[in-house]
């Protein structure tokens, strides 16, 4: 029986129905299912993989902008994490591949949706599109496990997931179902935050940090010679 999500936010769960794009292990398109079946353990257990991507914004001081995740998410709630993240949809604009024009189109919804900043600020052709990065994360604590009336829930992020960089000085109005808190910093900044313990942090954006993060970071001027649409790395 597929678990009960009643006591968590109605429009979080709302927004559980919305179908991803399930994918091979090479990122082929191969069907849809909703967010929810998409993250849960017993569903990811048999292979079930979709496509996500991640945005990270900076500004013109090339401060990265951060957001800490809204108390009201079903997955990672209250951590703080990379600019934005979602699903590209299954839908006509955005199942689109060439030039990942699809997960760009989803990536400009959801910096609107959760963010509140205005399309024409994040223009696709702004997205500078990196690598794609496969990984496994559990959504809350080691196991991933909720507890809901009883019954245990396992949410996890099993995704391939496109990271694009923007560069661009943008106005913010953040949605507070979505997003508790914002904060750019800078690269110390960051390590610092990192340092501290106490600052839960999502498992992907740590996952991204200890890799690719602070060498692309440096290179943020010349981005376009950081591209590698070929590889997905296997982390
Ligand atoms: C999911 O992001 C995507 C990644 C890369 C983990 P999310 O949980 O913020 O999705 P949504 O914004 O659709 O709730
Ligand atoms: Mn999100």
């Amino acid at each position: 029986m597929a678990p009960d999500l009643k006591e968590y936010d109605e429009e979080q769960v709302r927004l559980m129905g919305e179908m991803c794009i399930v994918i091979d292990e090479n990122d082929q398109r191969i069907g849809a299912d909703s967010k929810k079946t998409c993250h849960l353990m017993e569903n990811i257990n048999k292979g079930l993989l979709h496509r996500a991507f991640s945005v990270f914004l900076f500004d013109s001081q090339n401060r990265l902008l951060l957001q800490q995740r809204a108390s009201e998410k079903i997955t990672f709630p209250d951590m703080w994490t990379n600019t934005c993240c979602s699903h590209p949809l299954n839908l006509a604009d955005e199942i689109i591949e060439e030039e990942q024009l699809g997960a760009r189109t989803a990536a400009q919804r959801k910096l609107g949706h959760e963010l509140g900043i205005a399309p024409e600020q994040v223009p696709l052709d702004q997205f500078n599109y990196l690598t794609r990065i496969h990984y496994l994360a559990p959504s809350d604590g080691m196991w991933g496990e909720h507890e809901i009336r009883g019954r245990l829930i396992r949410l996890f992020a099993f995704a391939v997931d496109y990271i694009f960089f923007v560069k661009a000085d943008v106005d913010l109005d953040v949605s507070p179902n979505e997003v508790r808190d914002v904060k750019y910093v800078t690269p110390e900044e960051l390590k610092a935050m990192f340092a501290d313990e106490s600052v839960p942090m999502t498992p992907w954006f740590k996952l991204i940090c200890n890799t690719f993060l602070f060498k692309w970071w440096a290179n943020i001027d010349n981005i376009k010679q950081e591209k590698d649409v070929e590889t997905i790395h296997r982390l």
